[in-house]
C-alpha cells in the first residue's frame, strides 16, 4: 500500500528549482573533501516525532492527519513500518532511530510488550532488507508510562529499577538485531523536581550501576557500538541529571565510564541549558566525547523544547564547522529530533520539513567547509594566542615555568598591551562566506 500518494521521490534539483519537493542544497551524491554529502551529512529520520506524534499539547487534542490513521494497536504500529520505509525511500535518507515504544505498543505484562517489539523489529529487519536506510540508534522510552513517575535508573522505587534494566536489556538485543550503529540514553524523568524528597547521591549512583549494567551485558551480546548520552538541563524534571555536556563528563569521569560513552548532543537541549549549539559540540569535540547530533532548534521566545526543523542557518554552519573540525561524525549522525508545527498537519509536511532541515544542514556543510578551507576563523585564533608560542607564553604551555618565575617576569612587564577580539568583524565574514556560498 502507497501512503504518501502524492509524493515521488525527491531528488536535488539545484537552488533554482521551484519545485517545493526538490532539494535545493542537499546533493547526497556531491563530493566535499572527498566525502560525499550523505556520507558526512549521515541524515537520520526521528521515528516518534514523524510516525507517531500526533501535534496535541497541553491545550489541544492531536491535529496531525495521517494516512495511517484507520489503524489500532499492532495493525497500526505494522501500517507506521510500512509508512515509514515508504518516507525513507522517498526522502533517500541513510539512517532512522526510534524508542521501542514508538514502533510497538506496551502490552500489560512485560512479556507482551517483548512479543510486541519482536514482531515489529522482524518486520523493520524485512524492509532493511531492500532499504538503504540503517538503524542509526534505538532507545528505550523510559518517561511516558506512569511507571516512571519519579524517574527509571534513578527511582526511588527498586523494582522500576529493575523493569527499567529489563527494557534496556531488550533494546541492546534490539540494537544488536537490527545492526544499530549506536545506542542512545536520554534522561527521560532522570533527575528531580524538590530536593526534600530526593536522595540525589543514592540516585546518581545508581544511574551509574545502570550503565555499568548496560556496558557489561553489550559485551556479553557482542554489541561494540558507542553509547551516546544525550545531555538535558530540564523538562521533563526540573533538574535533569544530564544537565549539558560538561555534567554529563564530569558524571562519566567519577563513575569510570567514559570509554563507553559518547554524547548525543541535541541543539535545542543546548539552547535550554544557556548555552548554543556549537557550544555544546565545541565541549564534546575538544574532549574527544562527540558521538552524534539531534539536529533540531528551539525558539528563542519560548523556554521548553520546541523540537523545530532546523532551519537558521547560521547556526547550521557553525554547527558543521564543529563536526567537521571534528574530522566528522563517525558512526554518529544528524539525527532530525525534530517535529513539524501543529498547524502543519498535512502528510507533505513531513517532506517540507525534512527538505528544510536537510537543505539547511547542506548548506551549513558548505559554508562550513569554505570557512575551514580557507582558514578564515583559524588564521585569526593562531594570531590571538600567539604569545603562547614563544617567550614566557611558550613556557607557560610547556609546563617551564612557576609562580616565582612569573612574578620576576611580571615585575618585569613596563607595559601590557591586549588587541581587539574584532568579533563583529569575524561576524561579517562569516556572513559573507554564507551569502557567496547561497548565491553561488
Ligand atoms: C527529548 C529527546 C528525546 C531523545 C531520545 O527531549 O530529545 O526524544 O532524543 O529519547
Ligand atoms: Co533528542
Amino acid at each position: 500500500m502507497t501512503f504518501f500518494e502524492n509524493v515521488n521521490r525527491i531528488n536535488y534539483e539545484g537552488p533554482s528549482s521551484k519545485n517545493p519537493l526538490s532539494f535545493k542544497y542537499y546533493n547526497p551524491e556531491e563530493v566535499i573533501n572527498g566525502q560525499t554529502m550523505e556520507e558526512i551529512l549521515r541524515f537520520s529520520v526521528a521515528y516518534w516525532h514523524t510516525f507517531t506524534a500526533d501535534g496535541s499539547d497541553p491545550f489541544g487534542v492531536g491535529t496531525m492527519v495521517r494516512p495511517w490513521d484507520g489503524y489500532k494497536g499492532m495493525d497500526l504500529a505494522k501500517a507506521r513500518v510500512e509508512a515509514a520505509f515508504e518516507l525513507f525511500n522517498k526522502l533517500n535518507v541513510p539512517f532512522f532511530c526510534f524508542h521501542d515504544a514508538d514502533i510497538a505498543p506496551e502490552g500489560s505484562t512485560l512479556k507482551e510488550t517483548y512479543n510486541n517489539i519482536d514482531t515489529i523489529v522482524g518486520m523493520i529487519k524485512d524492509y532493511m532488507k531492500t532499504s538503504k536506510t540503517k538503524l542509526l540508534w534505538n532507545t528505550a522510552n523510559m518517561f511516558t508510562n506512569p511507571r516512571y513517575v519519579h524517574g527509571a535508573a534513578t527511582s526511588c522505587n527498586a523494582d522500576v529499577f529493575a523493569h527499567s534494566a529489563a527494557k534496556v536489556k531488550k533494546g541492546l538485543e534490539v540494537a544488536k538485531e537490527l545492526g544499530a550503529e549506536n545506542y542512545v540514553f536520554w534522561g527521560g524523568r532522570e533527575g528531580y523536581e524538590t530536593l526534600l524528597n530526593t536522595d540525589m547521591k543514592l540516585e546518581q549512583d545508581n544511574l551509574a550501576r545502570f550503565f555499568h549494567m548496560a556496558v557489561d551485558y553489550a559485551n556479553e551480546i557482542g554489541l561494540n557500538v558507542p553509547f551516546l548520552i544525550e545531555p538535558k538541563p530540564k523538562e521533563p524534571t526540573k533538574h535533569q541529571y544530564d544537565f549539558d555536556v560538561a555534567t554529563g563528563l564530569a558524571f562519566l569521569q567519577k563513575y569510570d565510564l567514559t570509554k563507553y560513552f559518547k554524547f548525543n548532543i541535541e541543539a535545542n537541549h543546548a539552547t535550554l541549558a544557556g548555552h548554543t549549539f556549537e557550544h555544546e559540540l565545541r565541549v564534546a569535540r575538544i574532549n574527544g566525547m562527540l558521538g552524534s547530533v539531534d539536529a533540531n532548534q528551539g525558539d528563542v521566545l519560548l523556554g521548553w523544547d520546541t523540537d523545530e526543523f532546523p532551519t537558521d542557518l547560521y547556526s547550521t554552519t557553525l554547527a558543521m564547522y564543529e563536526i567537521l573540525k571534528n574530522g566528522g561524525l563517525g558512526k554518529g549522525g544528524l539525527n532530525f529530533d525534530a517535529k513539524v508545527r501543529r498547524g502543519s498537519f498535512e502528510p507533505e509536511d513531513l517532506f517540507h520539513a525534512h527538505i528544510a532541515g536537510m537543505d539547511s544542514f547542506a548548506i551549513g556543510l558548505k559554508v562550513a567547509n569554505k570557512l575551514i578551507e580557507d582558514k578564515v576563523l583559524d588564521d585569526f585564533i593562531t594570531e590571538r594566542y600567539s604569545s603562547y608560542t614563544q617567550g614566557i607564553g611558550l613556557d607557560i604551555v610547556e609546563g617551564k615555568t612557576n609562580f616565582k618565575e612569573l612574578e620576576a617576569y611580571a615585575l618585569g612587564l613596563t607595559e601590557i598591551k591586549n588587541y581587539s577580539g574584532r568579533q563583529e568583524r569575524l561576524k561579517a565574514l562569516v556572513n559573507q562566506y554564507l551569502l557567496e556560498t547561497i548565491s553561488k
